[in-house]
């Protein structure tokens, strides 16, 4: 049961596809305070409540205890006491003795007090007084999320390919480069799908431009690495250099698309490409003009994308840098005392993402002018929307990669997300695992980290540790920064071990692929918390660092270093398959409770399950070469039991035709349990 009610005159943000009929009660399990200039809404927490969602935010799977804003900022610095990381995602529900759901539909900044100031209440504060709040009632924290997820729409589908190994690294400068990288995954023998181009295949950082002295003959690389199995995916940037005589810069000029100061002129923003206008994505003729755009790099043969800065991010603004310079000349150097000094420190290292700069700008939604900032949050997941609408355009009947920075509800109908810039932090790899299931409730299905973290140097164990957490995430992706260590799996010593780890995932990907796609079909999640399997167990209502992976695994990443195993709690009765390879796996029966359970750092420990099973398939270098017509099936039971497994080409769009399941079975046969399938099953071990 869901109820919406408005709130003063909210623009479309396009987050919600069901049609509601707006309630005029009055709200519902929360109190709404008014003060004199803002709307919050109250809920006093019982003390066992639960708190779950925010999707990309920071800390815990149970949110409480901490202050969320949620308003998507460029920081690269994800420590425990941020607020905003790049996405805003308005979804909680509270899970206890009653269970209700709100998602606050506002495009500007919205605080999420979940027991920060006082420890059983919540407390949630838009920043506007014109916005949409919907208020889930349901039987279960999951039960609420599923009607949520109807209510958004179907999450965006990627490719089957995006399920494969990515290489990506800021930047690989050039075809060599790239050729280089390919040609020691596939010399390791390491599985690889795909390679990414930072911001430096560009012209001068030029959207949809190619830098013709380090990737001249841009097509034919593109089938190149084609030939070898191998993607190319393109970064795109949000701000759109100027410069005369470059086609995009003037056909925005000319056609007011990008965003506007006040008086009228085209707004500037300091970003890679040095000065740029931003497109105005909130401006419907805008958005298709942009979105067209990566036909150039389509008709080249590209078939995935990501999109960057697009908070956006601003690396100075002419006012800014004006108003430091200003202040700077009418700095008494003569004798400053500390704190003088700060503030003048501050002016200079402060010229980035100013809220000033924020509320410098507007936007054209449908022909009224709307301060940027009151919309702040909409403006990336308008760029991914502008990329996914030209793909329906361009490519009907072909699915095309597309992932994007930042993001807001709505946008997970678009693309996926990446998390951003995290670092080669142990606790990163930890927000990482945690992280998964918000996303997922909030829509974001194809998502992931970057694999080793992306600044700081990565150590080896690390990037054993977080790739065997990474092989279940739908974009599995070594992403590292400039001037970082190099992190691709063949930099880091022996490398047996990584391509025993990626090997696993291969194997995974007929599994991981027909869960994913149940997910986004069904509204459904991919990643869960134990509580949603086990909602009478209170003690795994607890745990944070353990996930259901679709219906037949739970996994319990290791994530310390120098540990050789970890404690891991079982609800019930579980198979323990610990992989070294693919193909070279142990296995363990353990009983409901807690275990110590070893692994190394070239092991992944798998959970099965009770009367589940899990169909593996040959691994391969790269999913091109995937064979999915034998699978062994490692199963759990001593009941018959079924698995159907979504299977399709992976490109095109036929989603809903039945012929695109199949099933696996576990029958009794002449008083013995036997496997039955459409599919060859080369090899059955059962356990029970
Ligand atoms: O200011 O394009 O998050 O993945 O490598 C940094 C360079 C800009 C930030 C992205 C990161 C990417 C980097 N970008």
């Amino acid at each position: 049961m869901i109820k919406k009610y408005i709130y003063g005159s909210p623009i479309e943000t396009s987050a919600v596809v069901e049609d509601i009929e707006t309630s005029n009660d009055l709200i519902q399990y929360f109190d709404e305070i008014k003060d004199e200039n803002s709307i919050s809404f109250r809920y006093v927490m019982d003390n066992n409540d639960i708190v779950y969602g925010l999707g990309e935010a920071n800390r815990g799977i149970n949110k409480r205890g901490y202050i969320y804003d949620s308003f998507c900022t460029d920081d690269p610095n994800h420590t425990e006491e941020k607020r905003s990381l790049y996405g805003a995602h308005n979804f909680i529900v509270v899970s206890g003795m009653i269970s209700v759901g709100i998602f606050v539909d506002c495009a500007a900044k919205v605080t999420f007090d979940i027991g920060y100031s006082d420890s059983s209440m919540i407390k949630i504060t838009p920043s506007e007084n014109d916005f949409t709040v919907y208020i889930i009632e349901g039987k279960s924290a999951y039960d609420i999320i599923k009607q949520f997820r109807k209510m958004i729409g179907r999450s965006y589908i990627a490719p089957r390919w995006a399920f494969g190994f990515q290489q990506s690294r800021w930047s690989y400068m050039s075809k060599d480069e790239i050729r280089e990288v390919v040609k020691k995954y596939r010399e390791n023998g390491i599985p690889l799908d795909a390679v990414y181009l930072d911001i430096d295949y560009m012209e001068r950082y030029k959207d949809f431009t190619i830098n013709e002295e380090t990737f001249s003959d841009f097509e034919d690389f593109v089938n190149e690495m084609r030939s070898q199995g191998i993607r190319l995916v393109p970064i795109i940037d949000a701000g759109v250099k100027i410069e005369d005589g470059y086609d995009i810069y003037e056909e925005g000029v000319k056609n007011n698309y990008f965003c506007k100061r006040a008086d009228g002129s085209d707004f500037v923003a300091g970003v890679w490409p040095g000065r740029t206008h931003f497109p105005d994505f909130l401006n419907k003729d805008a958005r298709r003009w942009f979105g067209l755009k990566y036909k150039f790099l389509i008709d080249k043969g590209i078939d995935g994308f990501w999109n960057d800065m697009n908070e956006p991010a601003m690396f100075y603004t002419d006012e800014g840098i004006a108003e430091a310079i200003e202040y700077i000349k009418n700095f008494d150097f003569s004798n400053p005392d500390s704190n003088t000094f700060f503030q003048l420190k501050d002016k200079i290292t402060g010229l980035s993402n100013r809220m000033e700069d924020y509320k410098g700008f507007y936007h054209n939604i449908d022909g009224k002018s709307v301060r940027h900032d009151k919309v702040h949050n909409l403006f990336g997941f308008n760029m991914t929307r502008a990329a996914g609408e030209a793909f329906e355009e361009l490519e009907p009947n072909k699915r095309i990669l597309m992932f994007s920075r930042s993001s807001y509800i709505g946008m997970h109908r678009y693309g996926g997300i990446w998390t951003g810039d995290n670092q080669s932090w142990w606790s990163h790899l930890l927000l990482n695992i945690k992280m998964m299931p918000s996303l997922n409730m909030c829509g974001f299905i194809y998502s992931g980290a970057d694999l080793g973290g992306f600044g700081s140097h990565c150590t080896r164990d690390l990037m054993l540790r977080w790739l065997a957490f990474g092989i279940f995430t739908p974009l599995m992706r070594n992403h590292s920064a400039l001037g970082t260590r190099l992190q691709e799996c063949y930099n880091l010593g022996d490398t047996e071990d990584f391509k025993n780890i990626i090997s696993i995932r291969y194997s995974l990907i007929p599994y991981l692929y027909s869960e994913y796609m149940k997910a986004c079909l069904n509204d459904d999640m991919m990643f869960k918390p134990l509580s949603f399997e086990y909602p009478a167990d209170e003690f795994a209502k607890t745990v944070e660092d353990q996930l259901i992976v679709g219906e037949s695994l739970m996994i319990a990443p290791v994530y310390t270093q120098n540990a050789k195993g970890r404690y891991v709690y079982l609800p019930e009765d579980m198979l323990l398959v610990t992989f070294k390879s693919s193909s070279q796996r142990k296995y363990q029966l353990l009983k409901k409770g807690m275990h110590y359970i070893s692994a190394s750092v070239n092991e992944v420990p798998v959970f099965i399950r009770k009367n589940k099973m899990l169909p593996l398939c040959r691994t391969t270098n790269c999913t091109d070469n995937m064979d999915t017509s034998k699978f062994e099936i490692i199963a759990y039971t001593s009941e018959n039991i079924e698995y159907s497994m979504y299977e399709d080409d992976g490109i095109s769009k036929d989603y809903y035709n039945p012929d695109n399941y199949c099933s696996f079975e576990i029958r009794e046969m002449d008083g013995q349990l036997g496997a039955v399938s459409s599919k060859t099953i080369v090899k059955l071990s059962l356990f029970n």
